[in-house]
């Protein structure tokens, strides 16, 4: 028998959808608690500046796989499905003898060519998935299974992993807390008290660009019936009825948090009663941040820290000591890092650094790509940038904004620039701002490099200068 320090790593990660960082007590939520995330936070890593390199559910998931960027994995909407047969870290730990299963929501497109590949087990719920008595599909087909997703998918990975021997990654991905927020029913006593409102819920976004500014996100006007399951009351006025909304929505959303935090809890629980809970590296993440009444928004996609910024925490008792990492890492490392942990060679085709060994990893600043620019429900443009520990700037290139029917109108590319150590809420872009334009053409060549480092190309209304 080997000796334990030995003994390969299970890999568990379990994957939320849309939960912010801002929702978890162990991230300092003054909305909610999370005992359960906490612990594994308190037993291990928790990761203060982990970011989506493209704030979208399809593109995350693909990027955490392939440990690539969305220009090279090819997943770059939530309309543009996987290569399954791309590599993954999934395939490469298969290859090295682990049992590999997916459990969840998928998200990554259905059908031959897109289905998982390179897991002994999957079992996936369909596009964005249902939370009550959903649809799962297999290798066998499809079927309804009756229950409470985050309940459902979390027995069908504990079954998995009880019914094999031998090293194992089981993916646990939840649809929860993704839109539109249907809690169990036995939540109901929950949160009906108001939780204290976000300090950025007024942004008037006075020095934002219009491409902030037209997003279709607002608490206030945007969310839909189906989201909010009952009309505000009659005779409220504007301001009344957002924090009618906002309310209305949090309820909802935090209720369904909590069902994903007791979820959490069995797996460590079943983990400790297997005796694997030391030997293994679980990790609680979600595909990216969410806007939680931030700056008046729910949603997504924009590079500003409430959605750029993913939860990660991540234990394995026997060789990680627990910390607080504030070095920035993407969801495009986690694939090399899996795999370092576990021993395995990662692909020479992830694009990622391995940040296993934090004592030598150092990184001046994180490139991110929001592609989806023609979403007429959410209206939030295309976009690129950097981040540096101090800056963030984003360009906002503004293609092809007359698409008929959209109503968007043509628009001129726009750069916004915010300074995060006087501005942490990010509520003054100083782009424009004379005493930063040194600091601009700075970041500019930075992103430029970074961008070019990875292999992604500059838009043609902003081509990237020889020698940057
Ligand atoms: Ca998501």
């Amino acid at each position: 028998m080997s000796p334990p320090e030995a003994r390969r790593p299970n890999i568990v990660m379990i994957l939320t959808d849309d939960h912010a960082a801002h929702a978890i007590s162990a991230y300092g939520s003054v909305v909610n608690t999370t005992p359960r995330i906490d612990e594994i936070a308190r037993l291990g890593l928790r990761f203060d500046n982990c970011f989506a390199t493209n704030s979208l559910c399809s593109p995350s998931r693909a990027s955490i796989l392939t440990g690539t960027y969305s220009h090279v994995n090819g997943v770059t909407t939530l309309v543009t499905p996987i290569d399954a047969s791309q590599p993954t870290f999934v395939s490469a730990l298969k290859a090295a003898g682990y049992r590999t299963a997916m459990i969840g929501k998928w998200h990554m497109g259905d059908g031959p060519g897109h289905n998982p590949e390179d897991f002994d087990y999957w079992d996936v719920l369909i596009e964005q998935g249902e939370y009550l008595d959903p649809n799962f599909l297999d290798k066998s087909g499809l079927r309804q299974v009756t229950g409470y997703a985050t309940d459902i998918i979390t027995d069908l990975a504990l079954t998995w992993i009880a019914a094999g021997e031998g090293p194992y990654c089981a993916l646990i991905y939840h649809k929860a807390p993704h839109r539109p927020w249907i809690p169990p029913a036995a939540f109901d006593d929950r949160y009906n008290d108001p939780v204290p409102l976000p300090p950025t819920f007024g942004d008037d976004y006075a020095t934002r660009t219009s491409s902030a500014r037209r997003a279709a996100m607002r608490i206030a006007e945007h969310l839909t019936l189906e989201d909010l399951k009952e009309p505000p009351p009659d005779g409220l006025s504007y301001d009344e009825e957002a924090l009618w909304k906002y309310q209305r929505f949090m309820r909802d959303y935090l209720r369904c948090v909590d069902s994903v935090d007791d979820n959490v809890g069995r797996v460590v629980d079943f983990l400790r009663e297997r005796g694997d809970f030391d030997d293994t590296l679980l990790m609680y993440a979600s595909d990216q941040g969410f806007f939680l009444g931030d700056h008046g928004w729910f949603d997504k996609r924009f590079m500003y820290e409430e959605s750029l910024r993913m939860p990660l925490v991540m234990s394995y008792p026997r060789r990680v000591v627990p910390g607080v990492v504030t070095e920035m890492v993407t969801n495009v490392d986690w694939a090399q890092t899996i795999l370092e942990a576990a021993g395995v060679p990662a692909h020479p085709r992830m694009q990622g650094r391995s940040f296993w060994d934090l004592t030598t990893f150092e990184r001046d600043g994180v490139y991110y790509r929001y592609w989806e620019h023609d979403d007429v429900f959410h209206k939030a443009p295309a976009h690129y940038g950097y981040r540096t520990a101090r800056y963030k700037l984003i360009y906002f290139y503004n293609d092809g904004m007359g698409i008929p029917g959209c109503g968007w109108g043509t628009y001129p590319p726009e750069w916004e620039l915010y300074d995060l150590v006087a501005d942490p809420a990010e509520l003054r872009n100083v782009y424009e701002l004379p005493e930063y334009r040194a600091i601009r053409a700075e970041l500019k060549v930075a992103m430029w490099r970074e961008q070019a480092r990875v292999g992604d190309q500059p838009h043609p209304s902003q081509p990237r200068p020889v020698g940057a």
